[in-house]
């Protein structure tokens, strides 16, 4: 990233918190534009989804054959990001050698037990497949490698493979997911943000003995922040460190009493693992580093995703707002989390059954929409606190995009006249898990809206 890009990138993260507007109960809001304050540009690859590193076992997922696959992730993007990690990827070992014998299944979902698993070997086989799956989607790859439970010279070796293989498609190495969490896990009680680093630094520099010209993104935390600023001082050491990373997941553990579609809708869920108040220490830690940050993982309900909530409706309209609300700090990027037929993926299925679109890929589509946009700050008042709005410049035209995670419609009053053509998501009610829809409607030419209950809108000014 050149200086101007990251000045930009500061820029935004400062008036970041104070972009999209949220504000108290009425039946109309107001949205303003605040002219002259500028937020961030969202990159080409900000879409991205995130699989199991467990899911390579099976060299057939992600390979050029896959064409439904190659064909839905083009749906999402043309230049979307795959991050590959996850609680299996402590699990995982490489080896250069051909798969032996019949292939451990087909999909592998999101990783739930995260304690007890069989480990499962990536093959140069599987690289070589994931590079023409990359090529014939347009999307680049981040990497994550084995810090809790394998070696150094097994990530050494899975790293030079995959350099090799992957080319220019391999944006960066993770070493490790969730590495704050690993303590009483993979390591004593004692585990803290200075034993991590160390530990990353012996990985660190045991690849690039090999592969000198790999890059680092990390430290891919479940929500610590401690490590995220740590890591954020460490990073200006290494100019092969590029990028900040940490998940984000709305609501969890599945099955506990506050994953519910109410709370879902809230902008900020009580049980979300990072909250709006911790939007500046994120902040803190691109201007410490200078370096953008993504989340590399995240979903609406850690643990596999609550039924009835991260497979509806509910789940699109958390999904695009959760989109242009991250992107307005200057996060570059977002990676849901999926796989298999877990609650909250966005693509469920197999290659022998065929794969299908959630309700969750349409809130994608929707944000989509506003790759290479630019964020203006504004103001939405008198709405109800499940409404929000985006004001976004895009190859000279202003848009709005407005989400109504209500069970009511809401009138809005716009800074100027909608154009005739607008864009809706839309599904028959909160809950449901099928009928959710992303297309374009055309719509009165006014300055006052109705975005109707549990809906989302695109419009032209
Ligand atoms: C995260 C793990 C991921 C899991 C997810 C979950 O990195 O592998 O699938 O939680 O609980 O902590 O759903």
């Amino acid at each position: 990233m050149n200086r101007r890009d990251f000045l930009a990138r500061l820029a935004a993260a400062g008036v970041a918190t104070s972009l999209p507007g949220y504000g108290q109960k009425a039946t109309k809001a107001t949205l303003k534009i605040d002219e002259g304050r500028i937020g961030a540009t969202i990159p080409s690859d900000f879409t991205g989804l995130s699989y199991e590193s467990a899911q390579l076992a099976n060299p057939a997922f992600f390979s050029s054959a896959n064409k439904q696959l190659i064909e839905l992730f083009r749906g999402l993007s043309p230049s979307g990001n795959l991050r590959l990690g996850g609680g299996s990827s402590e699990f995982t070992t490489y080896s250069d050698a051909d798969p032996i014998g019949p292939l451990p299944f087909e999909v592998f979902g999101p990783d739930t037990s995260k304690t007890v698993k069989h480990g499962t070997v990536t093959t140069a086989l599987a690289l070589r497949n994931l590079r023409g799956f990359l090529d014939a989607t347009g999307w680049s790859c981040l990497y994550g490698l084995n810090l809790g439970q394998g070696t150094m010279t097994n990530a050494a070796a899975e790293a030079a493979a995959a350099y090799r293989i992957l080319g220019p498609r391999l944006v960066a190495f993770q070493i490790g997911n969730e590495p704050d969490s690993f303590r009483n896990r993979y390591r004593p009680a004692s585990y803290g943000p200075a034993d991590y680093l160390k530990e990353w630094n012996e990985f660190h520099d045991a690849i690039i003995a090999i592969t000198p010209e790999a890059k680092f993104a990390g430290p891919d935390i479940s929500n610590k922040l401690a490590y995220l600023t740590s890591f954020a001082e460490e990073a200006p050491k290494h100019k092969d460190v590029i990028l900040l990373t940490g998940h984000y997941y709305a609501m969890g553990p599945a099955g506990s009493p506050g994953a519910t579609l109410d709370q879902l809708a809230e902008t900020d869920p009580k049980q979300a693992t990072m909250h709006e108040r911790n939007l500046p220490e994120i902040a803190a830690a691109i201007k410490t580093s200078g370096l953008p940050f993504r989340m590399s993982e995240g979903n609406s309900c850690w643990n596999g995703g609550q039924p009835g909530v991260s497979d509806t409706l509910a789940s699109a309209l958390w999904c695009a707002d959760m989109m242009l609300r991250f992107a307005a700090p200057g996060w570059c990027g977002v990676n849901l989390h999926g796989g298999g037929n877990g609650f909250y993926t966005p693509i469920a299925g197999a290659p022998s059954t065929g794969f299908t679109r959630r309700p969750e890929y349409f809130g994608m589509q929707f944000g989509q929409r506003f790759a290479g946009a630019t964020l203006l700050a504004s103001t939405l008042t008198g709405a109800e606190s499940k409404l929000t709005a985006y004001v976004l410049e895009q190859h000279g035209r202003r848009r709005v995009a407005i989400i109504n995670k209500d069970k009511a419609p809401i009138s809005v009053e716009l800074p100027s006249r909608v154009g005739a053509n607008a864009m809706r998501l839309s599904g028959p009610g909160l809950e449901s898990t099928v009928g959710t829809v992303f297309g374009e409607v055309r719509v009165a030419r006014s300055r006052e809206v109705v975005v109707e209950a549990h809906s989302a809108m695109i419009y032209e000014l």
